[in-house]
């Protein structure tokens, strides 16, 4: 990021004499509390939960709730901070931000994860609302963790109010948001691709994760003609040489239960313990479970077997020796800040439809997606001068297209 924006700071004085980088590095507020709350067996569980609210320069603080193990406050700044760029490149006034905690889903009971949510709400509602602060879904929380938050946000307040994205349809949720980050991330591909007068027609395309995010890429892959050979989960991945059907993508994406159940229950291909999907050949990669899973050692497993594409529906899933191998070998690759905005630009589109008390359609709010996904391809690229960097170089395009944006916000609202 520095390194892409260093000549801009060269170029524009006042970016120095006012401190935009430091002013931009550092979120305007980091929120931690503690979540209590009781297990089936009685026992009484205390775990962490954080907002971190990044930015509110061109719109309300926007981003996910992650509930991972893994989560802490270093993961979620880094992930609040490249929302604020993300968010901005979609054109939409959305500032940027991320939460969650690090309860674990995975072992407990729907009551339990019902109580969790309750209880991390009571905590957070303190600090969002539809013109503040408006989370959102991310790892291990979909339409039912939302559900819950929802309903305590809207005991708590004696609101009904779109304070939250990710709603099912019938209390105030929007069609396409659920495939809006997959979908997306095709229509994203479909440009990338449409530059080099290539189609995605029979193109074999390997996937990993199987949640949200990789079920609905791998569903318009699909649709669109090309042969997903891989989904995975944290315990391995299955390998499909003839590539998954539709039908059993639709039957994952109903599906309840772990991730590697799922999988495992398709009875279909061969399942590879322990190992990310990397290792096979392919001509687009889609990286969609989490960060950092795709190594220098991946991306030269890619490269040498013939992958010519990497776009991230994950964020940040490539280290960055990743991709400074992928752009020393030509291998095009979008940044997630860029290929993965199509969630966050569905969730604002449901916080228009919120305000407004309206509804649109799946077919209409499908064509705003693509033309978004359009633009935000466009702003990649418009930053760039130099031939070469213009075909190759989306890393540098997202960065510098969202950060001109920000900083000539802070710039006009003063110090
Ligand atoms: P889900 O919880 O629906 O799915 C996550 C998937 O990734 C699961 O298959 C999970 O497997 C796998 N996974 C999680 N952690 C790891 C790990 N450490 N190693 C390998 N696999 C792992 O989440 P989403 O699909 O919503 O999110 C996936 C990614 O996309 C995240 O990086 C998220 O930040 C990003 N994203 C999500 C958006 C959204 O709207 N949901 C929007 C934009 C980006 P298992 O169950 O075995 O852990
Ligand atoms: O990383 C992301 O963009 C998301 N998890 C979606 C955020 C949102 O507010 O819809």
């Amino acid at each position: 990021m520095a390194a892409d924006v260093g000549s801009l700071f060269e170029n524009n004085k006042q970016l120095v004499e006012l401190n935009i980088f430091n002013r931009l590095v550092h979120a305007d507020r980091i929120i931690k509390f503690r979540v209590t709350w009781q297990a089936d067996n009685g026992d009484v569980h205390v775990n962490t939960g954080y907002r971190v609210q990044h930015s509110n320069l061109i719109g309300p603080y926007k981003g996910g709730l992650r509930f991972h193990p893994s989560v802490n406050e270093s993961i979620l700044k880094f992930l609040a901070f490249e929302q604020m760029f993300k968010n901005a490149l979609t054109g939409l006034p959305i500032g940027g931000a991320k939460g969650g905690s690090d309860f674990d889903p995975s072992d407990k009971s729907e009551p339990e994860i019902m109580r969790f949510c309750q209880a991390f709400m009571n905590e957070l509602y303190h600090y969002i609302g539809d013109q503040v602060d408006i989370p959102a879904g991310d790892i291990n929380v979909g339409s039912r963790e939302i559900g819950y938050l929802f309903g305590q946000h809207r005991r708590l307040t004696k609101k009904f109010s779109g304070a939250i994205t990710g709603k099912e349809l019938e209390y105030g949720g929007s069609h396409v948001r659920t495939e809006a980050t997959g979908f997306g991330l095709l229509y994203f591909v479909c440009e990338m691709l449409g530059r080099l007068d290539k189609k995605i027609e029979d193109l074999v395309v390997s996937v990993s994760g199987s949640g949200n995010v990789a079920l609905h890429a791998a569903l318009k892959a699909i649709q669109l003609g090309a042969k997903v050979i891989t989904l995975s989960s944290s315990q391995g991945h299955l390998f499909v040489e003839d590539g998954f059907c539709e039908a059993q993508v639709n039957q994952l994406i109903a599906a309840k239960g772990s991730s590697t159940e799922k999988l495992k229950s398709l009875n279909i291909g061969e399942w590879v313990d322990k190992h990310g999907p990397w290792q096979h050949c392919c001509d687009i990669a889609l990286p969609c479970a989490t960060q950092n899973e795709v190594t220098i050692e991946a991306a030269k497993q890619l490269v040498e077997s013939g992958c010519m594409l990497v776009a991230e529906g994950a964020n940040m899933p490539c280290t960055k020796e990743a991709v400074d191998w992928f752009e020393d070998k030509k291998v095009l690759h979008a940044p997630g800040k860029a290929s993965n905005a199509g969630g966050v630009a569905l969730s604002a589109l449901e916080m228009g439809q919120n305000a407004d008390f309206s509804r649109r359609s799946f077919a209409k709010l499908d064509e705003q997606l693509r033309e978004i996904m359009h633009t935000i391809h466009d702003n990649c690229l418009q930053e760039l001068n130099d031939a070469d960097e213009k075909y190759l170089n989306y890393r540098k395009g997202a960065n510098l297209a969202g950060f001109t944006l920000i900083a000539s916000a802070a710039i006009a609202q003063g110090i």
